[in-house]
């Protein structure tokens, strides 16, 4: 089964689930009143689609499309919501100093649509270490999501597998099932994909997804949200996009020296202000020797 909280469940208790099984719901995280705001404000963005950039991987009766903050305002609430920036906090930084927005990606799922063959998300990077997650998906329930309509398909337990092994067996997969306004978290190891739509109505989701703030972003977000727009967003929203730089000192990635809408020189919380990777002096090592 993908685990499944209440709101107000222990944070430790989601991110525990999503480490055991590689993927966790938590439902009702935000009120179905601002998931209607959210539709109402992606429906020209999916109309505008019209089913034209399809793919083999993307499905031939799906909508979807980025440049999700520039047609909804409600999508920001979604993108820094304290549940999300809790468990990515967990799961992310313990590997970087800051971690930013790789993608997001609004998807309607329409009737008829099949299965999306099931993947890993963070096959975009080179890598694949145990234990070290490079990046976590988030799933929003604009509408609800069920095994029906195409809620997303989950392989429980499959981010244990390192790609140069072997398969988990993708026949095991589940439905996230989940209310509007519901969250699902799945790790970038974990085994997943859009279901199939059996339903005579559309199923519509959010994703999502945050990768170390020293990767390449998957989706370009500086394009997505230029400096115009991204000058109205919140200091944690810009910094989420990578308006500002990861580490700190000689350390920094991402730096910027010039004038910029929205950039912000010093990441605006504290525990992105990391001083690791500093360059030693001597008497760090003095130091440590107890001299
Ligand atoms: O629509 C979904 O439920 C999942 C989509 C997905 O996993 C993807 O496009 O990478
Ligand atoms: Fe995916």
């Amino acid at each position: 089964m993908i685990p499944k909280f209440g709101n107000t469940e222990p944070v430790s208790e989601v991110v525990a689930a999503l480490r055991t099984s590689g993927a966790a719901i938590v439902s009702s995280a935000v009120s179905q009143d601002l998931m209607e705001v959210v539709a109402a404000e992606l429906r020209s963005g999916f109309d505008s689609c019209a089913l034209t950039e399809q793919s083999a991987f993307d499905g031939g009766k799906t909508n979807r499309f980025n440049q999700v903050l520039r047609a909804s305002s409600g999508a920001a609430e979604l993108v820094e919501h304290d549940w999300v920036i809790a468990v990515a906090d967990e799961i992310l930084l313990p590997h970087c100093a800051n971690y930013t927005i790789g993608s997001m990606t609004a998807i309607e799922i329409l009737p008829g649509e099949d299965g999306q063959a099931l993947h890993r998300d963070d096959t975009i990077y080179p890598i694949d270490l145990a234990g070290l997650e490079l990046q976590i998906g988030v799933m929003w329930a604009i509408s609800d999501f069920n095994e029906e309509n195409g809620a997303t398909r989950v392989v429980p337990g499959s981010h244990r597998y390192l790609r140069s092994w072997h398969l988990p067996n993708l026949g095991e997969w589940q439905s996230a099932e989940m209310s509007s306004g519901s969250v699902l978290f799945y790790l970038g190891s974990t085994w997943h994909g859009g279901g199939a739509n059996l339903s005579q109505s559309s199923r519509i989701g959010l994703i999502n997804t945050y990768c170390l703030g020293w990767l390449r972003q998957e989706s370009n977000q500086y394009f997505e949200n230029p400096p115009h727009v991204a000058r109205h967003l919140s200091p944690s929203l810009r910094a989420l996009l990578g308006y500002t730089p990861h580490g700190s000192g000689d350390d920094e990635l991402g730096t910027f020296v010039g004038e910029c809408d929205g950039w912000l020189d010093t990441p605006p919380r504290d525990a992105w202000r990391d001083e690791r990777g500093q360059l030693g002096e001597e008497s760090h090592v003095t130091d440590q020797m107890g001299s």
